[in-house]
């Protein structure tokens, strides 16, 4: 087993000096996407429970660095997909929040004009391919884009997120098995936030280090931890870089924590308890990336403040215009379906 599953992400834990070469706008820019995510969703959880979103919805909040650490080690013509849990993603890669909250709302300004909701995030332009609310659905799915990009020739690699859990599905195995098969670059990105749904990892997995499941396809995992956005970073751009120059997958886990409950309708009392939550929030990415702002002096704390001040205007902003969206008009309802 241990050829291939080796521990490769040597940052755990530290954020480390040469992340200052990122430069300053791209830190604070980066610290600027967490907050706005956070921000987004709060302000989303609100009107769910105002009941001005219908549907589900999957909370991202604690997951952040994930998201944000893994688009800035990618290109803009590089494709992500991924699963139900998507509104980081998106945020991320830079579609409009608002068009994002429109489409929470089933507006017509929503970005797939309110017909797809909170799980069908999409953004052609972005090369964001979904939003997929089928577990595992997605994982075929980015093993395809990476054969599209490979097969022209392109020199576009895909990220290809999943939960913990998605990786007990068939499709999971199938697309390994071809994705190391026909060398294909493509990064598969488990987030691990230990819980499928109200399920603990152990007791759906025998194997819990999850990066180790790649092995028996010949696909080399890596492990990192998804509190530290540079650690995140580091191990998607050699991810990426092994997908690009070498055309080879990698399975990367990346080991994150949901703080709220799986969807708005989980009780998310009866599986965890409140002592394991509280723990993992003092691992706050969104503070750390603060803390490492401030003691490297790359922002101010009036920086900062002005920062979250900005973010938290954007929220109330997207809600707003959420609301003042018109409904997608009736004849609109067979518009850009198949069949
Ligand atoms: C094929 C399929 N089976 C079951 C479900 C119901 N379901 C939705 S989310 C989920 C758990 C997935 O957990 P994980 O992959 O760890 O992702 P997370 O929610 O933790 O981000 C399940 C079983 C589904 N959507 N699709
Ligand atoms: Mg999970």
């Amino acid at each position: 087993m241990s050829d291939y599953a080796v521990e490769a992400n040597k940052s755990e834990g530290s954020l480390k000096e040469e992340y200052l070469s990122l430069g300053r706008a791209k830190l604070v820019e980066m610290y600027r996407t967490m907050v706005l995510i956070r921000r987004f969703e709060e302000a989303a959880a609100k009107a769910y429970s105002m009941q001005k979103i219908g549907g589900f919805l999957h909370l991202y909040i604690g997951q952040e660095a994930v998201a944000v650490g893994s688009v800035a080690a990618i290109r803009e013509d590089d494709y992500l997909i991924t699963a139900y849990r998507d509104h980081g993603h998106a945020i991320a890669r830079g579609t409009d929040p608002k068009i994002l909250m429109a489409e929470l709302f089933g507006k017509y300004t929503g970005s797939s004009k309110g017909k797809g909701g909170s799980m069908h995030f999409f953004d052609v332009v972005r090369n964001m391919l979904g939003g997929h609310a089928i577990v595992g659905a997605q994982i075929p799915l980015g093993t395809g884009i990476a054969f599209k990009s490979k097969y022209r020739k392109e020199d576009r690699i895909c990220l290809t997120y999943m939960g913990d859990a998605a990786m007990n599905q068939g499709a999971f195995h199938e697309a390994l098995n071809l994705a190391a098969l026909w060398k294909l670059p493509v990064v598969y990105i488990v987030e691990n936030n230990l819980y499928g749904m109200g399920t603990a990892v152990d007791r759906a997995s025998a194997v819990t280090d999850l990066y180790k499941r790649g092995c028996s396809y010949g696909i080399e995992g890596m492990v990192a931890d998804g509190m530290n956005v540079f650690a995140v970073y580091d191990a998607v751009k050699e991810a990426a870089k092994k997908a690009r120059e070498l055309s080879l997958p990698t399975l990367l886990e990346i080991r994150t924590y949901r703080y709220r409950g799986h969807s708005m309708s989980d009780p998310d009392s009866v599986y965890r308890t409140k002592h394991e939550v509280e723990e993992e929030k003092r691992r706050d990415p969104i503070e750390q990336m603060k803390k490492f702002l401030l003691s490297g002096k790359i922002a101010t704390q009036k920086e900062i403040d002005a920062v979250d001040e900005d973010v938290k205007k954007l929220a109330a902003e997207c809600v707003e215009f959420a609301e003042n969206s018109p409904e997608p008009p009736l004849e609109s309802m067979y518009d850009d379906i198949y069949v």
